[in-house]
Parts: structure tokens; C-alpha cells; sequence
């Protein structure tokens, strides 16, 4: 069975968590605590299995596969159905570019260890800390709302059915939601996101949900 390196905060892993459920594989959750405190993403054991010492990591037959844009990859082409990518080039360049914009412009400059870093480094204050994480979510929320402005009025960002930018995009908008951004601006990107999260598979990963959240 596929062993996923898990958080239930984590939004990677709960890109991850929703794919793996959309294509209703089943797999087993193996918590790794990354609350600043347990940081059990730097013990010895955990950085042997992965170096980079983050989640999400998959262990599947094969072995290890870190990165959840990898992982999803890998799924979209292990499990065919239903597709998270569109099979029209055109159209996969466009769910990528919306995928991206949140995996490498958003979510890397929100990490919990970035923000460690801005409080022990250079003494940002937890208002400094939430303006900055607020910050790098509207910018990138800003641009996507503008680029989908044009798209039809469809359940999904991309059309009738979820593919990977639903799949990245309800994890960060839980994470704005977290650390109260106003979201007035972006009302499509919230109204993707409240239908997204209706959607068996995206309740079933959606951080609540999860028996490690019930343990913390
Ligand atoms: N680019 C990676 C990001 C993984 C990542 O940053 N995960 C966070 C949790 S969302 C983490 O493990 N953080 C631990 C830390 O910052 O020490 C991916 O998409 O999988």
C-alpha cells in the first residue's frame, strides 16, 4: 500500500491527500509533526527517508517520490482516471501555470520554516509574520483572479470537473483563511473553493478530517 508522509496542517500534503482521494486510491497516513516544537521533520529518522526534510513524501513500490507536483504527476499518470491534467496541451500549459503560481510564488515564501527563520533571524513580530504571510497570498490570489477573470461561469476553476488547480488551490485558500487574509478581492477563487470543498474527496482530506489534527 502507498505510505504517505503526512501533516494535517500541511497544505502540500493536502494537495496530495486530495489527489490520492480523487482517484480514490487508498493509502496509509504516516504522520510526521512539523509544529515549530515537535519539528519531527529534522530527526534523524524522518531525514533519512527524506532529505529535504519536508512533507509530502509518497512511498510507493518503487520507492520515495518528494515534491507534491511530482507526486500528483505521478498519479495523474499511474491512475489515468479521472484526469487532473488536461489531455489538450494548450489547456494543461493553463492548469500548470495556475498550479505553479501557488506551488512556487505563494506557498514556499509561507513555509514554517521561512517564517522561523523571519522571527529568529531578523525578530519579525507575529503581526510583522502575518502581514508578510498575508502578503505573498494576495499578490499571487490577485494575479490569479485576474488571469481566470475571462473563464466561463463552471463549478471548477477549469471547467465541470476538478483538476490540479482546484487541487492546489482549496489547500491555500485554508491557509488564508487561517491567518485571516481578506478575501473580498478574489470572489471567484473563493466561490472555486467553496465548491471544491463540497466534493467527497476533497472533505475526506481536508486537514479537520485528519487523525493526527484530532491528536494535536
Ligand atoms: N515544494 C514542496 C513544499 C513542501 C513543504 O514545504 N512542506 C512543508 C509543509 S506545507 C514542510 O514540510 N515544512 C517543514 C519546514 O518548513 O520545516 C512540495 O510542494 O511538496
Amino acid at each position: 500500500m502507498l505510505k504517505l508522509y503526512d501533516y494535517w496542517r500541511s497544505s502540500a500534503a493536502y494537495r496530495v491527500r486530495i489527489g490520492l482521494n480523487l482517484k480514490g486510491v487508498v493509502y496509509q497516513s504516516v504522520p510526521v509533526n512539523i509544529a515549530p516544537g515537535k519539528d519531527e521533520q529534522f530527526a534523524p529518522a524522518y531525514r533519512a527517508i527524506n532529505p529535504q526534510m519536508r512533507v509530502p513524501a509518497l512511498e510507493t513500490e518503487r520507492g520515495l517520490i518528494t515534491q507534491s507536483l511530482s507526486i500528483l504527476a505521478w498519479l495523474d499518470q499511474t491512475y489515468p482516471e479521472p484526469r487532473l491534467m488536461p489531455a489538450d496541451p494548450w489547456a494543461g500549459a493553463q492548469v500548470r501555470s495556475f498550479a505553479t503560481t501557488i506551488a512556487t510564488d505563494i506557498h514556499p515564501l509561507n513555509n514554517t520554516s521561512v517564517l522561523t527563520r523571519l522571527k529568529l533571524e531578523f525578530g519579525a513580530s507575529e503581526d510583522h509574520i502575518g502581514e508578510w504571510y498575508r502578503h505573498w497570498i494576495k499578490l499571487g490570489f490577485a494575479a490569479l483572479e485576474q488571469q481566470t477573470a475571462h473563464h466561463p461561469d463552471t463549478p471548477y476553476v477549469f471547467g465541470d470537473a476538478p483538476t490540479l488547480a482546484d487541487v492546489m488551490l482549496a489547500p491555500q485558500m485554508a491557509n488564508a483563511r487561517r491567518f485571516k487574509t481578506d478575501l473580498s478581492p478574489f470572489p471567484r477563487l473563493v466561490a472555486w473553493d467553496e465548491h471544491a470543498r463540497q466534493h467527497p474527496a476533497f472533505i475526506k482530506a481536508a486537514p479537520e478530517n485528519q487523525l493526527d489534527a484530532v491528536r494535536s
